[in-house]
């Protein structure tokens, strides 16, 4: 029996003891319940997904390495560097929106096949977090560096201190301090997803998480973000956390998030996407199912924020799931260069 259908067989016998008695509900399921799916993996047909519409730019940028059968540690950096350059991009890098303090403030993280990480969170004054994050990667024993330590580090690394508060990030925020009750408030930026759009745009969703699998089979993720619109100064959210912004696991697949950290942290959401494949479900089930783990646990605040899960299994399928409608994501690969909106709760 293969094993994918030896997992259907086993969940029809779980769901069968579930809508029994009693006692076989509180029986527990034994350990062979639960066999991995194991992936062969695919060569030669690399392919590469990331967040949102102008993650097909960022794609362009991964392709002249995958394309060129190159790794996809190199490609996931490479792509995700195009938002974190451009300023109009609010929500990446150089003109990232500004915490409350006015300070620009950068998560990022990169994970590659042989669960090697790195991670950057709270980085002040560097364009490229996510390359920061890759020398903490390779060039540290260590997996996260914070705040004027990342920085300090950064720089003893050769990379450029720079102001990343553009006019416009600036303006906005002067604007956005008029108003403010200046309170801890989380989520500011998901208030402005519904009721009361942020200067600037409807939504304001634009950390770009990036996975990609190279002619070889290997699988890689990076995930960058200045996080939080108005956050208050030192908020860390889900996207350098490996496990819940990012999580790459090179015998099954990945899965990158974007929206509100904070909902996404609770339930460690993409090493939880990551698991349900292994169990067998294929990348939009996975995602949908840690949706509704949120939906589950808080669901009236499910309804007020956006949260979107990304992931590729090892055999290159691929799917995304949210709670909000409007959650898209770019592809490309040998065969075919689109946008996707995935589908979601409301
Ligand atoms: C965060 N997940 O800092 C990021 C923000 C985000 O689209 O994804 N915005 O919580």
């Amino acid at each position: 029996m293969s094993d994918r259908r030896k997992f259907v067989k086993l969940s029809l016998l779980g769901s069968a003891a579930v809508l029994g008695t009693g006692s076989l509900l509180a029986a527990p399921r034994k350990e062979q319940d639960f066999e991995d799916v194991l992936y062969a993996p695919v060569k030669d047909n690399p392919i590469v997904i990331s967040t949102w519409d102008f993650g097909k730019e960022a794609n362009t940028a991964a392709w002249e390495i995958l394309g060129k059968n190159g790794k996809a540690l190199d490609a996931v950096e490479a792509g995700v560097k195009v938002p974190e350059a451009d300023p109009k991009n609010q929500s990446i890098g150089l003109g990232g929106r500004p915490d409350r303090d006015g300070k620009v403030t950068l998560d990022a993280c990169i994970m590659d096949e042989k669960y090697n990480c790195g991670s950057v969170m709270c980085l002040e004054h560097i364009v490229h977090a996510i390359s920061v994050a890759r020398a903490v990667m390779e060039r540290t024993p260590h997996v996260i560096l914070a705040g004027d330590g990342a920085l300090q580090f950064a720089l003893a690394n050769g990379f450029k201190k720079e102001n990343l508060l553009t006019e416009k990030s600036e303006k906005e925020w002067k604007e956005w301090l008029k108003k403010s009750k200046y309170e801890p408030q989380i989520n500011i930026e998901n208030a402005g997803y519904h009721k009361d759009p942020m200067p600037g745009g409807k939504d304001n969703h634009d950390t770009i998480g990036m996975l990609a699998i190279d002619a070889n089979g290997d699988l890689s993720g990076a995930c960058t973000t200045s996080g939080m619109a108005y956050k208050i100064h030192g908020r860390v959210g889900d996207s350098p956390v490996i496990g819940a912004g990012l999580y790459v696991d090179n015998e099954v697949g990945a899965a990158t998030s974007s929206g509100v950290g904070e909902e996404v942290i609770r339930i460690a959401g993409s090493h939880l996407v990551v698991e349900l494949m292994r169990r067998g479900l294929s990348p939009e089930d996975a995602c949908k199912k840690a949706v509704e783990r949120i939906l589950k646990f808080n669901p009236a605040k499910a309804k007020e924020v956006q949260v979107g899960f990304l992931a590729i299994n090892k055999k290159g399928e691929y799917g995304a799931y949210a709670l909000q409608k409007d959650f898209s994501y770019a592809v490309k690969s040998g065969k075919e260069e689109k946008i996707y909106t995935s589908k979601s709760i409301y």
